[in-house]
């Protein structure tokens, strides 16, 4: 069975120029891309994004971080495309938690820029697949 996911590349994934690293993962894996865009994050779209860390200590940090730089962002299908992307993302601490081999734990460092979000539920999925891409 088929499932959608909303995946971003943040800001410094863009600034570093490892949009095509992650495509190229996705793609890889099997996955598919059913839409893609570049786009600057209003900070009403992170806020609604990001609504489950609202009162966390680092709820304002990570709003400035994602409204900071245009961002990717794409909605990928395929079979478990939700755990499939998490795998290929890796643990939210780059170090302590991604492994090699995952694209945080190949290319980050630090929690806050660990270089891509890919929603965690299928909830999570549908809701931010709305907010990105109404239209689609
Ligand atoms: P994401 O939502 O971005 O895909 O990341 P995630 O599921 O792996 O992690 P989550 O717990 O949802 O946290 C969202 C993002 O907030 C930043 N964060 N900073 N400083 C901190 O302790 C901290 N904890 C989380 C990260 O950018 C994380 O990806
Ligand atoms: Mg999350």
């Amino acid at each position: 069975m088929s499932e959608r996911t909303l995946v971003l590349v943040k800001p410094d994934g863009v600034s570093r120029g490892l949009v095509g690293e992650v495509i190229s993962r996705i793609e890889r894996k099997g996955l598919k891309l059913a839409a893609l865009e570049l786009r600057t994050v209003q900070r009403a779209l992170a806020e609604q994004h990001y609504a489950e860390h609202d009162g966390k200590s680092f709820f304002a940090d990570l709003l400035d971080f994602i409204t900071s730089g245009q961002v990717v962002a794409a909605v990928v299908e395929g079979p478990r495309a939700i755990a499939a992307f998490r795998q290929l993302a890796g643990g939210t601490d780059p170090v302590e938690k991604a492994t090699p081999g995952t694209l945080r734990g190949d290319f980050g460092l630090e929690t806050q820029f660990n270089l891509v979000h890919g929603s965690d539920s299928v909830e999570s999925a549908e809701r931010e697949i709305k907010l990105w891409f109404p239209n689609l």
